[in-house]
């Protein structure tokens, strides 16, 4: 072929050279894409000349063909290149336009007015710390029946804590059985130990009533008791965790603790637990001193518990402990009288309230 028969191929660079300007003028996805569509598209500029290679001489198209083919490639690269670019810019656009200064205050307004009362304070506070003793957390009906309340946890018939100055019962139902309103925790338990295989290492936070109201006693108060029940559990195992639960808890390095003879029907041997504190001052410090305060009740599980559960005591042994969480929230955060937890006083939540975002952890401090 001739130098006069050489197919043109100047138009294919001038395409090209409009093509390039246009995809790098291409302010964003969407310009680009009206590009790739006028370029690539069914009816696109390259599209258009690729469907004459057809009509084309063999010389023609051995010239023309790898030409378009070479200028359909670098346009389609310069796209993708281009679609790259914007599509960073788009995210660094975004990532500068939402960013959050999560070191600003909290804004004032109903989220920094709600109060957690210090029950709930409390209770997510020793839950953090049972939980990291390998502890499950279970809860339970307030309306218990008097065989879970009392029967199986080997309180007899007659027993005082039965009558009614104690404890409030609903009318008696037709078939003679009376549901109450349970005075501890410890049903919750009677369940789990009928109804789960052993061992068992379960905390019980929740509601419980008495017939009682003094400065120190309301009609509805709350508990939290501990039950492991294993092959191998010993005394030594209970004081150990009361120990490191209460060093946790009033967040002291060192306690002394002090394990008093005493008496439940469900426990044997049963005993009350006192901490070292003083009083020095009229205020109460935990950890120090040669005062003593009595902080919760606790004791091997009466073997006639374990049986009334279906367990045997010669094969599973197992401790348990309760204590009143309203009262270690007083000796914690010094509130002088119980009634007030309940009188839904916004002064009083304001005052001795904690603020829903200091969730309590082991590792940030559990009343930081
Ligand atoms: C089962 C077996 C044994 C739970 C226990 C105490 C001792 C105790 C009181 C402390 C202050 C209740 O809130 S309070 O008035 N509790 O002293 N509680 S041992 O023993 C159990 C629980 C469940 C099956």
């Amino acid at each position: 072929m001739s130098e006069l028969d050489t197919p043109d191929t100047s138009m294919l660079d001038a395409l090209e050279s409009d093509l390039a300007a246009k995809i790098d003028a291409a302010a964003d996805e969407g310009a680009l894409d009206e590009v790739r569509v006028a370029a690539l598209g069914k009816k696109g500029a390259i599209s258009e000349k690729m469907k004459t290679l057809g009509k084309m001489t063999p010389e023609e198209r051995q010239i023309l063909g790898p030409a378009l083919n070479g200028l359909k490639a670098r346009v389609t690269d310069a796209i993708a290149a281009r679609k790259s670019v914007l599509k960073e810019q788009a995210l660094e656009a975004r990532l500068s336009s939402e960013t959050v200064d999560v070191t600003l205050p909290v804004r004032p307004g109903p989220s920094t007015e709600g109060r957690i009362h210090p029950v709930s304070q409390v209770i997510d506070e020793l839950t953090a710390i049972f939980a990291d003793m390998g502890f499950s957390i279970a809860e339970g009906p307030d309306i218990e029946t008097d065989e879970t309340n009392f029967t199986a946890l080997n309180f007899p018939e007659g027993h005082p804590a039965r009558e009614m100055h104690d404890t409030f019962f609903f009318p008696e139902k037709e078939d003679g059985g009376r549901l109450l309103l349970r005075t501890h925790t410890s049903t919750v338990q009677i369940h789990m130990m009928r109804e789960q295989e052993p061992p068992l290492r379960v905390i019980i936070p929740g509601r419980t009533y008495r017939c009682d109201s003094d400065q120190t006693h309301t009609p509805m108060f709350h508990q939290v008791e501990g039950l492991v029940i294993d092959k191998g559990s010993h005394i030594g195992h209970l004081k150990w965790i009361l120990e490191e639960f209460c060093k946790a808890f009033f967040e002291v390095d060192e306690i002394k603790m002090r394990f008093r003879p005493s008496f439940f029907p469900f426990t044997e041997p049963s005993m009350e637990v006192d901490i070292g504190c003083s009083f020095a001052g009229g205020e109460v410090k935990i950890g120090e001193g040669d005062d003593w305060l009595e902080i919760l009740g606790c004791g091997m599980v009466h073997p006639n518990v374990l049986r009334n559960c279906g367990l045997d005591p010669d094969v599973y042994q197992g401790f348990a402990w309760g204590m009143g969480i309203d009262r270690i929230a007083m000796l914690k955060y010094g509130m002088p009288d119980l009634r007030a937890f309940f009188d839904a006083d916004l002064r009083w939540i304001k005052h001795y309230g904690f603020r829903p975002l200091d969730m309590p952890t082991l590792f940030g401090g559990l009343s930081a």
